[in-house]
């Protein structure tokens, strides 16, 4: 055999430079722009320590810049060190004391309220009025869930770990669960469009995408089906917060007039007839409703978004779509649209939306705003809770479960929260992609009758 052996330069490159180096041999690393060098030892990472070096100018033949000579220790051993200029290092963004918490401990709870700590505070009043109609509500700041169940990691493995753990250990675990803070596919902000995974986004592959599940932190035996009713409310300021919680709380169950705007889309080349199904649906509602139908039909596309905005801001207590979207739209036309949201002016007299469709929910995209969002926090009216997809699914499964939606709330069984409704929808569809990607976006334990 041939063993080979050669010099090789230590060059640094972007003013850093990871090598190895014998433990009593001195080694020279040149290329670095400043003298204001910083070597640690990495050998061991749990281990890390800075090492003293000698800074030089290099030599001419090297070109310019600065050298380092650097020997670490008396030992034989093959050290891995790191080498960077001082003031390109990241600092820590910030250090905050820990508030002690006891999740772990026995409690008995109906409803939590997991909350970014931004929102904590407008989550009083909720709570409060919920505790009083008998529900014993916690609300539970994000960060001591990654404290207790995640060793500080910002992962949504944490509130599923939670819910696991009331489920086990608690005297009485809950039934609901709001989650108060916006999420996002990209909690790091590695795209720099905004760190707003205030409550993380869980994403799951689906048959055609990859999208969030909310209904997944409260699956514990991976069906599909919570087994806990979970809601979002995605807001990112304390005043869309604001806005939000005083809509929920403002809402008097009964109160809303018996009235429902159904909307259904043509017959698509897919060939589903979206009317049909509509029409299985309305058939649900109490003979004391007033109907609105709006068929898409033939009709030319602003006269049928007129029909569709003129019916919401009439204030109906439910509004129900089966047809095509995606994330800010109804149809590739935009029978309704983001933008639409802002200018309803249905004021307090706030409908459930059920958006039978594409992508409505699509919460977790931090520089669009979905439909179901926009319309949650509308400020002049918009809806008081919308139930809609993350993703893309068949009609299929979503029509059962609009059906089961209705029998669950208008079938005489007495008022239900919404939360409940949609637990007994989901069970209507074995579409396991139905089941996952539906998120209320709204409060659970609302109720609209
Ligand atoms: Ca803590
Ligand atoms: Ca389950
Ligand atoms: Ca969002």
């Amino acid at each position: 055999s041939l063993r080979l052996t050669y010099p090789r330069q230590y060059r640094a490159e972007g003013d850093t430079l990871r090598f190895t180096a014998e433990g009593d041999k001195a080694v020279r690393a040149i290329g670095f722009t400043t003298p204001n060098v910083r070597v640690v030892d990495i050998t061991d990472p749990l281990n890390v320590s800075e090492v003293a070096v000698t800074v030089e100018p290099m030599r001419d033949i090297e070109g310019e810049g600065y050298a380092v000579i650097v020997a670490p220790g008396g030992r034989d051993l093959t050290r891995t060190l790191y080498a960077y200029a001082a003031a390109g290092a990241a600092r820590v963004e910030a250090a905050n004391a820990n508030q002690p918490s006891g999740w772990h401990e026995s409690r008995e709870a109906d409803f939590v309220i997991v909350t970014h700590g931004s929102f904590r505070e407008a989550t009083g009043p909720l709570a409060a009025r919920r505790t009083a109609e008998g529900l014993k509500t916690e609300v539970v700041d994000i960060e001591d869930l990654y404290d207790e169940f995640s060793a500080g990691a910002h992962t949504p493995q944490a509130v599923k770990d939670f819910l696991a753990w009331t489920a086990q250990n608690w005297a009485r675990a809950p039934r609901y669960v709001l989650l108060v803070g916006d999420g996002s596919y990209d909690p790091r902000d590695y795209t720099a469009r905004g760190a707003f995974d205030l409550v993380p986004a869980k994403l799951l592959d689906t048959t055609y995408m990859e999208t969030a599940s909310d209904n997944w932190y409260a699956d514990f035996d991976g069906d599909g089906l919570s087994e806990m009713a979970v809601g979002r409310l995605p807001v990112r300021t304390a005043a869309e917060a604001a806005i939000v919680l005083s809509k929920i709380t403002g809402h008097e169950p009964g109160g809303e007039q018996a009235a429902a705007l159904m909307v259904a889309d043509r017959k698509g080349a897919d060939g589903y007839d979206f009317e049909t199904a509509t029409t299985q649906v309305q058939n649900l509602l109490p003979a004391a409703f007033s109907v609105q139908r709006v068929n898409r039909g033939a009709q030319g596309a602003e006269a049928v978004r007129a029909q569709i905005v003129n019916g919401i801001n009439s204030g109906p207590s439910i509004v129900n779509w089966m047809g095509h979207g995606s994330v800010g739209v109804w149809t590739g036309e935009g029978l309704l649209r983001g933008e639409d949201a802002a200018r309803l002016t249905n004021g307090s007299r706030l409908p459930l939306f059920v958006m039978m469709t594409c992508l409505n929910g699509y919460y977790q995209d931090p520089s669009l705003e979905s439909l179901s969002e926009s319309l949650l926090k509308a400020g002049q009216g918009g809806a008081l809770a919308v139930w809609t997809s993350t993703g893309m699914t068949e009609p299929e499964g979503q029509a059962a479960m609009n059906r089961e939606l209705f029998g669950a709330l208008f079938g005489g069984t007495g008022p239900l929260r919404l939360g409940e409704a949609m637990q007994r929808a989901r069970t209507a569809t074995s579409d396991a992609d139905v089941r996952r990607t539906w998120v209320l976006i709204g409060d659970p334990t609302t109720r609209v009758r």
